[in-house]
């Protein structure tokens, strides 16, 4: 611990083996450089946890160790106090080239810092190894050790455990990978056991970290309730007359609307994606990701499993989509064109899905001759349960990728089986009333019944988001 009474952990080992990625996972910062060539990080530099404009935790990434057995043979030889051999050492290789990596990463621990020491245990422990961990006992500081393992070998493992349990206060496997939310804590609490008088520092930093998830979660679940609201009473107003030509405009209209709802999902999105403070992690996902689908295709309604065979079928006569509008109709849903006094004027994409309306075009008689298309708002609550899953599996995604992770998503795969991965397919009648109960309100005129409603959307949202967060299951993830 330093002076201002906040943990510090001076993140070390050999070079390569994932320290800076180790920070970057712990720290939510994906600004720290993870390399696959050694020696890069020259320098220490120190990444804080920073909740309501304050430091709770701060991580430093050090080069790693340039010269363990020459280090230790030096340390070794000294008799008394570990912080005064420490800082004779530091003196002594002050002006030494070859020991600069060394006193780099020695520093921040003679200052007071605890120690986490990252070894890659996919691979055998080495004499080198054995160096490095003596000098760190040596140092009598406060120490972890973490086993990250970069490739799948865990043969190793037992061996670099004994080992670590000679040397270390505690230690914990923790993949700067694939760690998820969960096992960022879990290592917060091992570093608990660390020493007993850093243990209520370190309680307040895991506190502070869990609230500041916690109104992430809220404010997500906001942002998803917004979106929800903006999508499903969009709609578009065109006038036209005889030169602007009728079908045009229509077909005009629909793309516009489909771009317009796709640039306000998208937005956010991104929104979330901020929140959780990814810079880099770009969403490419393969299909089975609903994520990456258009909102509108056809497969997305698929995916859904909102999609009856046969219209999809019959989607295909009807010849190239245009925009929204036939994209819908292929999902097994329709859309009519109507007169000013409601009647139906063009049947044809109506046909094709029954009963239900869609996207609705509306063809309005102007007082002075002329005529207005507009196109929206979408009339089916199955657009509300595809805008929701995706947000929920965005969501998913975010969270669980890790921020040292330096590698994308693989390539999309193409998968011509419908997959059911939506969230709210599986849900009860309680959530669908919510659903339904937002839907109809927010299209109506009805203040309270529009506030009341998004409380309860907004509410759920929540408690779906903490069970996405604590759930086993990878949840539409990829990658993993
Ligand atoms: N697959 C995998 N690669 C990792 C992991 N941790 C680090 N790496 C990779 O190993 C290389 C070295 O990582 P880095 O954190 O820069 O190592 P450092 O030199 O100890 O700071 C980089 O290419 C990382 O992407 C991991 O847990 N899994
Ligand atoms: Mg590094």
């Amino acid at each position: 611990m330093i002076g201002d009474g906040v943990p510090e952990f001076a993140v070390v080992g050999h070079p390569n083996e994932g320290k800076s990625a180790v920070v970057s996972t712990l720290a939510e910062d994906d600004t720290v450089r993870v390399t696959p060539y050694p020696g890069e990080t020259v320098a220490c530099q120190t990444f804080p946890v920073v909740v309501d404009g304050k430091a709770i935790i701060r991580f430093i990434d050090t080069p790693g160790f340039q010269n363990p057995k020459r280090t230790f043979k030096w340390i070794k030889g000294r008799r008394g106090d570990p912080a005064r051999v420490l800082s004779a050492y530091l003196r002594a290789h002050a002006h030494r080239p070859d020991f600069k990596d060394d006193c780099r990463l020695l520093e921040p621990i003679a200052a007071g810092a605890g120690i986490i020491y990252v070894v890659d245990g996919s691979r055998p422990v080495r004499n080198l190894d054995l160096a490095e961990m003596e000098i760190l006992r040596l140092t009598g500081r406060p120490r972890m050790a973490v086993i990250n393992c970069k490739e799948h070998e865990t043969a190793y493992i037992e061996t670099w455990k004994h080992e670590f349990r000679k040397h270390f206060n505690t230690l914990r496997v923790f993949n700067a990978n694939r760690a998820t939310y969960a096992e960022r804590i879990e290592l917060l609490e091992t570093l608990k056991g660390i020493d007993q008088d850093w243990g209520p520092a370190l309680e307040k930093a895991i506190a502070a970290f869990r609230a500041d998830w916690d109104r992430r979660n809220i404010q997500t679940a906001h942002i998803i309730c917004d979106m929800m609201e903006t999508c499903l009473t969009y709609s578009i107003v065109r006038s036209f007359t005889e030169k602007t030509g009728e079908k045009d405009l229509r077909e005009r209209l629909q793309r516009e609307y489909a771009a317009s709802i796709e640039k306000i999902e998208q937005k956010a999105h991104q929104k979330i994606r901020r929140l959780f403070k990814h810079n880099i992690f770009n969403y490419a996902l393969p299909a089975h990701s609903l994520v990456n689908e258009a909102l509108f295709s056809k497969k997305t309604w698929q995916f859904l499993g909102l999609a009856p065979k046969q219209l999809i079928a019959a989607a295909g006569i009807t010849g190239g989509a245009v925009g929204a509008a036939l994209d819908l109709a292929a999902g097994g849903l329709s859309f009519g064109v109507f007169t000013a006094a409601g009647g139906l004027l063009g049947v044809g994409w109506a046909a094709l899905g029954g009963a239900r309306r869609l996207a609705r075009m509306k063809v309005v008689g102007l007082p002075l001759g002329g005529e207005q298309i507009q196109v929206g708002p979408m009339e089916n609550i199955q657009f509300l349960y595809v805008l929701l899953d995706r947000a929920l599996l965005f969501y998913s995604h975010v969270i669980n990728w890790a921020h040292g992770r330096r590698d994308s998503p693989p390539a999309e795969k193409r998968s011509d089986k419908p997959v059911k991965a939506g969230l709210t397919f599986e849900w009860d009648d309680k959530r669908r009333r919510i659903c339904q109960t937002f839907y109809k309100a927010v299209r109506g005129k009805d203040d309270r019944q529009k506030t009341a409603s998004r409380k309860a959307l907004i509410e759920m949202i929540e408690e779906v988001l903490l069970e996405i967060l604590h759930s086993e299951k990878t949840y539409g993830m990829v990658g993993r």
